[in-house]
């Protein structure tokens, strides 16, 4: 059988003709830059011209100034892309499953999808045929700090729809750790601590759950609670979490490590619309982290599920949290890169509430007015979501009502408030159509810059040609000249962006290739070792342990090391891939036909799954990702025996 199936070709030659594979790749690039080229010419025309003139043109082959970190939504990944180009350069799987990347089908991201869940969340899922959630819904990325600068370590991000927070390493773009929330449910508002570096990722619980959520209560709104957790960013662990009274909703922090924020538009804890918008004030609940800590230190919690819970409540004697009243149902929540200026978005009120938190010192210090942290409340249009800030003083506001931003000078809006007759408003610019969040370049950083202005569009409506009831979001980038805004991109996106972050490239420096001994594939390292299989080399072993199979192979374009391999019936297969290749872009898959089986192997990594084989017959399986000039043959087949 392998005799027939070997290739006339040495590694040596396998290798030469990668070279091939190149000039291959870029024969098919030219082609689709044309086709690309031909539907630009007649749609984009104003925007082409814009950009040319804003001097913000990527031409082919050219990188891009920005990375942009962007949420997806309820696809769950995360994704980058180039600024100001607006190319989507990459999809990294995180709260998601993934075809291409077997993302949720290897053992080492099923490792991560299933370690951080809840005992309890195991039973749910069990009973509904899942071992990890088969979805998410990704609204907040955002990356670590050090000193209220961007680090480049890790970008943390949130899960809605399954209340977790996810970690992504910056240096190979791969999601390493996932954790579920105990208590809270679902985590929405998420922000990494900005100072001294950030040691804890905040995070929001936005729906209220009964106390003892165990059937016994449901009309008893006062017996709902909710929480705000810190989780320890470098552990990946919860630290603390607070008791909050209302939900919650976005977060932020300040830049000296001292407080952080929390937006609340259900302070009536109403459990439908028209209650949770009976009041005219909701809240900001201000958070105190030293003495938040000091509390726990003193032992002043319970231990619930596992994490220590501070009472933050309304009302009772305590000195974790302030609730500063807002106008109606308020959303973003977002700190200026002045180190002063808490920005907080009206929704429901056409206003923004600005805080000035050095005045909030008082607050815990026996001032009993909460509203004298209150600096100016400039009324701005309707529906006020979101603040970016670009660092000289000026602030853009998403307006969802009336499908605008508008950008408005902060040290005006405080001069108003204080009576003086100035208008705070610099421009309106509309946006099509419905802005959520916008972003600038590193604009919640020390480092903001007014380069980009980003707005994230929830309706596209008549944009783009139309393709069935489900439309796409609208993104739109706009170069930023002193108080002009230029539209120099104009574009769909599938759901649905929430939230992105634009970053200088000086700020992160991902590996081409992966480093042999990393971390992603410890278990298999471990269990190679037992094995006496050198993963760092030329594999082809395969170990029967009862029956459980372990295959192990390695792939150097075009060919597995493996050309086949035979089994039993009801075997428990586990096959390990090692791509031996060490050059960039040279990624290998392994597809096991029919068994749902697919998986990425990057160069230098190993990646492995485990399926049972249930029925007898030869079974291809086939490198997925394009590889080489001899791609498509680079299959081998698994042989599985009929029970005896
Ligand atoms: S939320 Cu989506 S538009 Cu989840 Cu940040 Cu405001
Ligand atoms: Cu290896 Cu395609
Ligand atoms: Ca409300």
């Amino acid at each position: 059988m392998s005799d027939k199936m070997n290739l006339p070709m040495t590694r040596r030659s396998m290798l030469g003709a990668t070279a091939g594979t190149a000039a291959l790749a870029g024969a098919f690039g030219s082609r689709a830059m044309m086709a690309g080229g031909a539907i630009g010419a007649a749609t984009m025309a104003t925007a082409t011209s814009a950009r040319a003139a804003a001097g913000a043109e990527v031409g082919p082959g050219q990188l891009d100034e920005f990375y942009g970190f962007w949420s997806s939504g309820q696809c769950g990944e995360m994704r980058i892309l180039g600024i100001p180009s607006m190319r989507e350069l990459m999809r990294v799987p995180v709260f998601n499953t993934c075809s291409a990347t077997g993302w949720g089908i290897t053992n080492e991201s099923k490792k991560i999808l299933t370690e951080g869940l809840l005992p309890k969340t195991k039973e749910y899922l069990a009973a509904n045929g899942h071992e990890f959630p088969p979805n998410g819904d990704l609204h907040h990325p955002h990356m670590s700090f050090t000193e209220g600068k961007y680090d480049g370590r890790f970008l943390f991000m949130n899960d809605k729809a399954n209340t977790r927070v996810a970690r992504v390493r910056c240096d190979v773009m791969k999601c390493d750790k996932i954790i579920e929330i105990p208590n809270a449910k679902a985590i929405h508002g998420l922000r990494p601590q900005k100072w001294p570096r950030t040691n804890y990722v905040f995070c929001n619980g936005e729906d209220e759950t009964p106390m003892v959520n165990d059937g016994s209560v449901l009309d008893e709104p006062e017996k709902y609670v909710n929480f705000y957790t810190a989780v320890n960013a470098d552990e990946m662990t919860v630290a603390w979490q607070v008791m909050v009274t209302g939900n919650l909703d976005n977060t932020d922090c300040d830049y000296e490590g001292k407080y952080a924020f929390s937006t609340c538009y259900n302070s009536e804890m109403g459990m439908n619309l028209a209650e949770m918008t009976e009041f005219d004030m909701d809240h900001v609940v201000v958070f105190n982290i030293a003495e938040i800590e000091k509390g726990i230190e003193a032992g002043d919690f319970i231990e619930l599920n596992g994490v220590k819970v501070l009472d933050g409540r309304k009302g009772l004697e305590n000195n974790y949290t302030r609730y500063i009243p807002v106008p109606n149902n308020p959303h973003g929540c977002n700190m200026a890169p002045d180190k002063i200026h808490l920005c907080i978005a009206g929704k429901l009120s056409p206003t923004v509430t600005v805080i000035d938190v050095r005045k909030l010192d008082a607050l815990f210090e026996g001032e009993t007015d909460m509203r004298s942290a209150v600096v100016a409340e400039p009324e701005l249009g309707l529906g006020p979501l979101h603040t970016a800030f670009d660092g000289t003083g000026r602030a853009y506001t998403t307006l969802f009502l009336d499908s605008q931003v508008v950008v408005w000078d902060i040290a005006k809006a405080i001069e108003l408030y204080n009576g003086a007759d100035v208008d705070p408003i610099i421009t309106k610019e509309d946006v099509h159509y419905q802005p959520g969040h916008n972003s600038t370049v590193m604009g919640e950083t020390l480092e903001a810059s007014g380069k980009y202005y980003l707005t994230m569009n929830k309706f596209s409506k008549d944009r783009f040609l139309n393709v069935g009831p489900l439309k796409p979001e609208n993104e739109q980038l706009f170069s930023i000249d002193g108080d002009k805004l230029t539209l120099i991109h104009d574009g769909p996106t599938f759901a649905e962006p929430h939230d992105a972050i634009m970053v200088d490239p000086s700020k992160i420096n991902p590996k081409s290739v992966w480093d042999r001994n990393d971390p992603m594939w410890e278990d298999a390292r471990i269990q190679a070792e037992a094995d006496g299989v050198d993963l760092d080399d030329y594999q082809d072993t395969v170990i029967r342990d009862g029956n459980k199979v372990r295959v192990y192979m390695s792939s150097q374009a075009p060919a597995f090391s493996l050309e086949s391999f035979t089994v039993q019936q009801d075997d428990e297969v586990t096959v390990y891939v090692t791509n031996l290749d060490d050059i960039d872009d040279l990624t290998h898959g392994f597809t096991l036909g029919n068994h749902g089986v697919a998986m990425e192997i990057g160069p230098q990594a190993t990646a492995s799954v485990t399926f049972v084989a249930a029925q007898p017959g030869v079974y291809w399986y086939y490198c997925q990702w394009f590889c080489h000039a001899l791609h498509m043959e680079m299959r081998g087949r698994m042989f599985v025996e009929p029970k005896a």
